[in-house]
């Protein structure tokens, strides 16, 4: 459950946060493929409930009515299709699944793929589930059926987040719906998920869901391979709940990990400290986590916010990711965000319809689409990573507080500078002799470099020079950008 089944040489994930399956696949086609990501977290597949106050939130995926495969994404057709394209592409589909519960009480009506429900009745005959199925106030003593005190285990895991009606996860019945659910996406090609809310879920619960689900295709992925699991468990220390918890099945969403590189990269922890990140400072083993900047909830304020980086804050956002990409702690998640005003907000449509996402002729999105994950500082840097595979980090330098410079081992090399004046000094970069091209100013394109470039010589050692009032104070090369 912790092998990230990528194909060969590939190392990191986007999340095309409310992307439309069409436009997923030409996606993977046309430029992840090609530019070395590793995978795709997608939104929720399951039939969800459809909101119209606020209008279209992006947040009503989270609300499930049927595990039917239809939703403002396309239905199943286009998901299969999307899957098995991004497949061939090389690139991998990480499924959105919301088990924890199904819609808000207070909503009813038709979902996404206009099935009937009742929250308030619990009935939910497009599954089916009905008022067995769910906890209620024998399992839940928190009075009003919400949970209130994240410091009792019990309530997390048995009452309502928010008015969420919460499935009796416990239930054979509802396991085996589930199981059903999962096996389904699991036959369409996918090649693990990210576990909605697993942190409301008992561990044993989720123990006995996925030892039922099936292995990987074995004509994408070979034989005797299990998927992914990405839990979303919030741990950022002082609850009860631990992610530790969760390690037996899978791995867990590092939300430590972009609170920590907010501050640094915010300039309110010296950069230089970063020298044993990760385990070192307190994380959770690398193999175990999936580490991000920011996430879809994060980044507009729900769940877990507070300090974080995002798209807004282009220049440290850019640092803080391409030093994710660049060192080797944990499996990376590159964010991949739409414009918003409002936290409600969803994505660009056309009266709800999800518009397509539009590609400007640098490679850059527009409508609405932000496409982080296209911006050359960041696909740039996947690349690095893939190049510099398991290398450890090698030659650490810091100088002033916010002066870093390393490489992993003799693949590639970063120097990122946060100081008020420049990085200009000759330090040992791993690499041997040549001219390489510095991939966050530019490429290597026709035998030459488009932006900067940096020469090693002999004895590996390099004049680096970073710049400190431009837009990305930051430099990296690697073998595979060699003139
Ligand atoms: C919406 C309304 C609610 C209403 C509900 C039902 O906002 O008022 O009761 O609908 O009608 C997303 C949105 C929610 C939205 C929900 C369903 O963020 O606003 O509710 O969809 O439409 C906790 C959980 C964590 C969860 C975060 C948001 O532990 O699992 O809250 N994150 C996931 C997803 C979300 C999604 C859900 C779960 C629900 O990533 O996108 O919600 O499926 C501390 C704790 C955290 C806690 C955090 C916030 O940091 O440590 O555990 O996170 O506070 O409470």
């Amino acid at each position: 459950y912790h092998e990230p089944n990528c194909a060969p040489g590939r190392s990191a994930i986007t999340h095309l946060f409310e992307w439309r399956w069409d436009d997923i696949a030409k996606e993977c086609e046309t430029f992840l493929g090609p530019y070395g990501y590793c995978g795709v977290q997608i939104s929720p597949t399951s039939e969800n409930a459809v909101w119209t106050t606020p209008f279209r939130p992006w947040w009503e995926r989270y609300q499930p009515v049927s595990y039917k495969l239809t939703t403002r994404s396309g239905d199943e057709n286009a998901l299969r299709n999307m899957i098995s394209r991004c497949n061939k592409a090389g690139v991998r589909i990480y499924a959105d699944i919301v088990i924890d519960h199904m819609s808000g009480a207070e909503a009813s009506g038709k979902g996404t793929a206009g099935t009937q429900y009742n929250g308030g009745s619990l009935h939910y005959p497009g599954v089916p589930f009905g008022p067995n199925d769910f906890n209620n106030g024998v399992t839940c003593h928190s009075g009003d059926g919400s949970i209130h005190n994240y410091g009792n285990p019990e309530e997390v895991r048995n009452c309502r987040l928010g008015s969420l009606v919460d499935l009796a996860m416990g239930h054979d019945y509802v396991r085996g719906k589930v199981v059903a659910y999962l096996n389904h996406l699991v036959d369409l090609g996918v090649a693990g998920f990210r576990v909605d809310a697993a942190k409301h879920m008992w561990p044993a619960d989720l123990k006995a869901v996925f030892g039922q689900v099936k292995n990987l295709r074995s004509d994408v992925f070979g034989s005797s391979k299990t998927p992914l699991i990405i839990q979303e468990v919030i741990d950022q220390g002082g609850e009860a709940i631990k992610g530790e918890e969760y390690l037996a099945t899978g791995r867990i969403t590092n939300f430590k990990f972009g609170l920590e590189l907010g501050k640094v990269f915010r300039r309110q922890n010296p950069m230089k400290y970063l020298q044993n990140f990760g385990e070192g400072w307190g994380e959770w083993s690398g193999n175990d986590v999936v580490n991000f900047i920011d996430n879809h909830d994060n980044q507009r304020g729900h769940g877990g916010a507070g300090g974080v980086l995002t798209h807004r804050d282009p220049r440290p956002y850019k640092l803080a990711t391409a030093f994710m990409l660049a060192h080797p702690y944990g499996f990376p998640r590159v964010m991949s965000s739409f414009s918003f005003t409002s936290s409600d907000q969803g994505p660009p449509n056309h009266n709800g319809d999800i518009a397509h996402v539009s590609i400007n002729s640098d490679m850059s999105c527009g409508g609405g689409w932000v496409c982080e994950h296209r911006w050359r500082q960041m696909y740039n840097m996947v690349a690095f990573r893939n190049i510099a595979g398991t290398t450890p980090m090698k030659n650490w330098w810091s100088d002033a507080n916010y002066q870093i410079a390393f490489s992993r081992g003799n693949k590639a090399f970063i120097a990122l500078n946060l100081e008020g004046h420049p990085i200009d000094v000759t330090l040992q970069t791993g690499l041997s002799q040549g001219t390489y091209c510095d991939v966050i100013s530019g490429d290597l394109h026709n035998g030459r470099c488009t932006g900067s470039s940096v020469n090693v010589g002999g004895d590996g050692r390099a004049h680096v020079k970073v710049c400190s009032d431009c837009d990305d104070p930051m430099l990296a090369i690697h073998v595979g950008a060699k003139v």
